[in-house]
């Protein structure tokens, strides 16, 4: 079971990929229109990744746009948030959704399998380190570059 997600999820991967590739070509490196830009939840604790402090979502550093918005998708087993880390902390109550804009304090809240969080706003450009903040301690954790 866990390996048929696994699979559909790869899938599902590959073709936001080629999405976003077909963009590029089609804008040919000009500023993009707004999109949705998906980020895939998964975390494999017994990985061996050999970069450990930055696993869990993919792409493990989004790049967007601002107008774009970001959904996160728990394609795991597990719970799993993303959440905003502000000088280096978890806002308090992170279990719950809170925030619409990247730029205001944000979580997921609590992302069961399956689920997926509500649009995100980039409403500011900026570079956002986020986390899991049941699995940070095992390196779950993303960055996100909003360019303007
Ligand atoms: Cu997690």
């Amino acid at each position: 079971m866990t390996l048929l997600r696994y699979f559909c999820g790869a899938i599902l991967l590959t073709a936001v990929a080629m999405q976003s590739s077909a963009f590029a070509d089609e804008y040919g490196g000009k500023k993009q229109p707004a999109k949705v830009v998906w980020v895939a939840v998964y975390l494999d604790e017994k990985s061996t990744d050999a970069k450990p402090a930055a696993r869990g979502y993919t792409p493990a550093q989004a790049k967007v746009h601002v107008g774009d918005h970001i959904v996160f998708f728990n394609i795991d087993d597990e719970v799993h948030t993303a959440t905003l880390r502000l000088a280096g902390a978890f806002p308090p109550g992170a279990m719950k959704p809170m925030g619409h804009n990247i730029s205001d304090v944000w979580s997921t809240g609590d992302l069961k399998a399956n689920g997926e969080s509500s649009p995100i706003l980039v409403d500011k450009a900026g570079t956002y380190t986020y986390g899991c903040i049941h699995h940070f301690s095992v390196g779950q954790q993303g960055t996100i570059v909003a360019e303007p």
